[in-house]
């Protein structure tokens, strides 16, 4: 065997992280990586890097561990910052590598090719952790160090520039095994202290209680469910939040806490328990919306309780631990919920999901048929669109928080990036993305990534001729358009060209049959819903952001 180099090291170090499957673009300044990965993993070169990491923290979404991105130095680990923000915002674990230029021209800005004026910089900026790696000796304790970052909760990207030099370097054999032997999993969980277990007297001292999940209960679906019964509340959740408890449970009133059933709700219940969630603003009607006062709050970070609700109990740990420790203190004590609680829950869940269901039109056919077609795991990946916001972050069952992937941070463009990277993450099962003709255009160069690639991936592309959400908004408070009326192309001939089966759904009859037969094929499928012949949704929708003077 050859010496081991970079690459041999890279290898060994995602082997001990369960990875098996790389995205990236190659270039100069990465090549003994690329190489080794392609060589022994999975390299998947996709077209664009923000879609390289894209493409990383959806497969790590989907398996609920972490993903790898590999890019170049300079431009390469510039257009990887979009998406690294996306892991930032969303807490999701990304190991991103980039190159950087030979060690011995590094930070003096002779004009070396590709090089980048403070590339650490830049990497810190947008990353839970940057370091550079400046000595071949010292590259295995970094990658380890920066996975270790990423995977510790709440996760985030790391990045590493690695100097080209360095990579090429000879690695000594040990470093590769000590790789595997001391690569982290978890962190180990912090115990909350007796005294904040007091909040279990009010919780089971409640009436109507209710629960609010985010994303912090990922992990911690069973200790939640458990909580759930011993205390007979009901669940909302965030858009991040969903599928800790499966949403084909009837405790699971979901992603539906601002709307009017919700409001109504929440105005009834006298108790509340948030768990690993942010309260994001386009989830709490610009933090206007009404909360119980008497609220416990669980989160990981302890800066994070009373933050943009008061929390009258602040319980700082892990959400899984301390959701046992409250279950067990509620189960002693007895809850004091009142009987038909659970009921009122259940009805709150029906009526918010019909009234949604009637608003949306003609496309509740595309919901049906997804649903019918989806089997109970299947990653539903969405680009912010209006399908999405609407209907798909809460009429679309999801059973599992791994299968919930969308752009937390609310960026456009890196549905498709992340549905292909999840599609791999699990290449036996159907993945679903939902995307609108804006969002496509972004990264459309993906296409042919899914083309080469050909994963079991049904992108549905909702074509309405522009950024229609934006339309909408306009038409609602302005008196003209501006940027958002799009030229888009002709899908069919763009499939075509690009070597991907295409339908079009236009009618209502359409949806079943096309959905079925793309989900059910063992490749990917584009299919355009032509969204002028299908007819308007009953109510048009706008995003939930205020314009000062206008919708308030
Ligand atoms: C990176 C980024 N740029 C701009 C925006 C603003 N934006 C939000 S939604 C949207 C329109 C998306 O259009 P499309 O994908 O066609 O979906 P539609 O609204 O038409 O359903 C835009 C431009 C954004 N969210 N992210
Ligand atoms: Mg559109």
């Amino acid at each position: 065997m050859t010496t081991p180099n970079g690459g041999d090291l890279l290898v060994a170090t995602l082997r001990a992280l369960g990875v098996d499957t790389v995205f990236g673009i190659v270039s100069v300044h990465n090549l003994p990586l690329v190489e080794a990965v392609d060589r022994d993993l999975r390299f998947v070169p996709v077209r664009h890097e923000a879609s390289a990491v894209n493409a990383a923290d959806a497969y790590g979404r989907a398996r609920g561990t972490l993903g790898c991105a590999l890019t170049s130095t300079g431009t390469g680990a510039g257009n990887a910052a979009g998406s690294l923000i996306e892991a930032l915002s969303a807490g999701t674990s990304v190991l991103h590598i980039t190159g950087q230029i030979d060690s011995e021209y590094l930070g003096q800005g002779r004009g070396f090719i590709h090089e980048t004026k403070d590339q650490l910089g830049m990497l810190t900026a947008v990353s839970k952790y940057a370091a550079t790696v400046t000595d071949a000796a010292d590259a295995a304790r970094i990658l380890r160090e920066a996975a270790a970052a990423a995977l510790a909760v709440p996760g985030g990207p790391a990045s590493v520039e690695w100097p080209i030099d360095l990579q090429f370097a000879p690695q000594d054999p040990a470093a590769l095994d000590g790789t595997l032997s001391e690569t982290p999993g978890n962190p180990v969980a912090t115990e909350p202290s007796a005294a904040e277990l007091d909040a279990a007297a009010l919780l089971a001292g409640a009436r109507r209680p209710l629960v609010w999940a985010g994303g912090g209960v990922a992990r911690a679906g069973a200790e939640l469910s458990a909580l759930l019964d011993a205390l007979g509340a009901g669940l909302l959740t965030s858009n991040s939040g969903r599928g800790a408890v499966p949403e084909d449970d009837v405790r699971v009133v979901g992603n539906f806490a601002s709307g009017p059933t919700g409001r109504a709700l929440l105005a009834e219940a006298d108790v509340m328990l948030s768990v690993g969630t942010h309260f994001r603003s386009n989830e709490t009607a610009d933090y206007r919306l009404e909360l119980p006062a008497a609220h416990v709050q669980i989160d990981i970070d302890p800066a994070a309780p009373g933050r943009v609700y008061p929390a009258t109990h602040a319980l700082t740990g892990d959400a899984a631990t301390v959701l046992t420790a409250l279950t067990e203190r509620i189960i002693a004590r007895g809850a004091a919920t009142e009987p038909s609680w659970g009921e009122r829950v259940r009805e709150a869940r029906e009526q918010a999901r019909a009234a949604l269901r009637d608003g949306i039109g003609p496309q509740a056919a595309i919901l049906d048929a997804l649903t019918a077609a989806l089997p109970r795991r299947a990653v539903i990946a969405r680009d912010v669109t209006i399908p999405s916001s609407s209907w798909g972050n809460r009429l679309l069952p999801i059973h599992d928080p791994r299968d919930n992937v969308f752009p937390r941070g609310g960026g456009i463009g890196q549905g498709l990036g992340m549905g292909i990277g999840a599609a791999l993450a699990h290449p036996e099962r159907p993945t679903v993305v939902i995307a609108g003709d804006g969002g496509l255009a972004v990264h459309l160069g993906e296409l042919l990534t899914l083309a080469q690639e050909r994963p079991r991936l049904t992108l549905v592309v909702f074509n309405d001729g522009g950024y229609g959400v934006l339309r909408n908004m306009q038409d609602a408070h302005f008196d003209r358009r501006s940027g958002v009326d799009l030229a888009t192309p002709d899908f069919a001939l763009l499939a075509r060209a690009a070597g991907l089966p295409y339908a079009r759904i236009a009618s209502e009859a359409d949806a079943g049959p096309v959905i079925k037969e793309a989900v059910d094929s063992d490749g990917p499928t584009l299919v355009e819903v032509d969204l002028t012949a299908l007819g308007p949704m009953k109510n048009p929708f706008t995003p939930p952001v205020s314009i000062p003077g206008q919708n308030q």
